[in-house]
């Protein structure tokens, strides 16, 4: 029953031309980073949105395909709706571009980071999320980004506590070779 409704919902969008992903984004980070990039970069389940699995337009509930038609209706940037099938990146695209100018980024899709807000840091981990999608690492996972650009970020974020370390370190060695000195001298005077 259950199958039969979300084939009917899928009918449904695919008439109004709304049931497809847009994979044209996926494709060029994945060919420019080469890594392995699928639907999650976008969408809230990894094989995109048709299927019935969470995330996907089949496990919709009534209210979810209502608020997705409406985040599909989105044309202009601004809206504010939150479409169920997409993940934070997915939904920042959406409110920062719109439905209108993401399709015309489908065409140019080198030109979607530069579309988005330059400051927009999903994750937090200082990679900001266009650099992420040019990089092809996911612009909603903290752990995942160019090595080298994790590493300075959490060196200029954690540079002090990681230097008060050095010197409580280099202070306990210090520590610890007068003491060997200095019981190395008592071993020396009771002979
Ligand atoms: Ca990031």
């Amino acid at each position: 029953m259950k199958r039969a409704l979300w084939a009917t919902a899928v009918l449904c969008l695919s008439a109004a031309g709304v049931a497809q992903a847009y994979p044209e984004f996926q494709r060029y980070s994945k060919e420019r980073s080469g890594r392995s990039i699928n639907c999650a970069l976008c969408h809230t389940h990894s094989d995109g949105p048709e299927g019935l699995r969470a995330g996907q337009i089949g496990s919709l509930t009534q209210e979810e395909l209502d608020t997705l038609g409406l985040a599909r209706q989105a044309t202009a940037p601004g809206s504010g709706l939150k479409s169920p099938i997409l993940n934070g990146f997915g939904n920042l695209m959406l409110d920062e571009l719109g439905r209108d100018r993401i399709q015309e980024l489908r065409q140019r899709p080198e030109s979607l980071a530069e579309s988005l807000p330059a400051g927009s840091d999903l994750d937090g981990d200082g990679i900001p999320d266009g650099q992420e999608y040019l990089d092809g690492t996911h612009p909603l996972n903290s752990l995942d980004g160019q090595p080298l650009k994790l590493f300075r970020n959490n060196l200029g974020r954690h540079g002090f506590h990681i230097a008060m370390m050095v010197l409580a370190t280099a202070l306990g060695l210090y520590g610890l070779h007068n003491a060997i000195l200095w019981l190395s001298t008592q071993t020396g005077k009771e002979k």
